[in-house]
């Protein structure tokens, strides 16, 4: 039912997906992770993105709490994610934006075109959108364009395409799941006192770049924290886009190459 919803509209709501426990812990990690960007001097707003610095914005979120990491992989989201792009996908990003009263809308955008070149024939990315809040019209919840996941391409964006898009209405504990390619943008948060944070988990095929290099951009000691599934989810390790030439190789003679070598590792063994 959510899946084809997913399919048809392009973005399916889930409610009720984390427990009001899960919920709590959740937000305490979001305060925390606010507290140590700013203690270290991470900025938590990106000018030119965002109108104004009522957006707090935190980006990698795996490295501040390994809660965030157990999201990217509860089966009510992966569920989602592998109906829509297969089996073989990775986390390209995972941020959060909290909106603030008087936060500002940014740009409309879909987040497949901002990763891959036009035509957009089929989802190959998606985002699972975590709702910390109840989200509405007024507090400046997502605003999405109806029917724009079947924009092939720019020309296709109507210039009035603002005009046409609506507010997500969703519980606190909900996730919406959203294809990449539908045309969306953040609300204005015009309430008097109403705190709106949403996160973005980002999932795209595994021969797509991700936003964010997890290898690079995680502390080695979060990546030393990671079973092989948050690992593999996360799209860590020396080897990259060798899936479908591992098994060619493999189909080759299995005796005669060890896939699990990576090339580093190699280059290791040899200097
Ligand atoms: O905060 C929102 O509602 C949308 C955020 C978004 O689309 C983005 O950061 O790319």
């Amino acid at each position: 039912m959510n899946y084809s919803q997913l399919q048809q509209d392009g973005f399916c709501i889930v409610p009720d997906v984390l427990t009001p426990e899960e919920l709590a812990s959740v937000n305490a990690a979001v305060d925390a992770a606010i507290e140590r960007s700013r203690r270290l001097g991470v900025a938590t707003y990106t000018k030119g993105m965002d109108p104004n610095d009522r957006n707090i914005r935190l980006y990698t979120l795996a490295e501040f709490d390994p809660i965030f990491v157990e999201l990217l992989r509860k089966p009510s989201a992966l569920e989602l994610v592998s109906g829509l792009l297969g089996n073989n996908f990775i986390v390209s990003s995972f941020s959060g934006n909290i909106a603030l009263p008087g936060s500002g809308s940014m740009s409309l955008h879909a987040d497949q075109a901002l990763v891959i070149p036009p035509p957009w024939n089929e989802a190959w990315t998606m985002n699972i959108i975590w709702c910390l809040d109840d989200v509405h019209e007024g507090n400046g919840a997502t605003r999405y364009v109806p029917g724009s996941h079947r924009f092939r391409n720019f020309d296709d964006v109507p210039d009035d395409a603002l005009l046409h898009s609506r507010a997500f209405e969703a519980k606190a504990g909900s996730i919406i799941a959203m294809d990449g390619r539908l045309w969306h943008t953040s609300g204005r948060n015009v309430s008097v006192d109403e705190r709106r944070a949403m996160l973005f988990a980002y999932y795209a095929m595994d021969f797509i770049r991700p936003q964010t290099n997890h290898e690079a951009a995680l502390s080695s000691g979060t990546k030393a924290a990671l079973d092989d599934d948050a690992r593999a989810l996360l799209g860590l390790g020396a080897a990259a886009n060798v899936r479908i030439g591992a098994n060619l190789v493999q189909l080759v003679d299995s005796d005669l190459v060890d896939t699990t070598h990576t090339m580093g590792q190699e280059f290791d063994r040899t200097s």
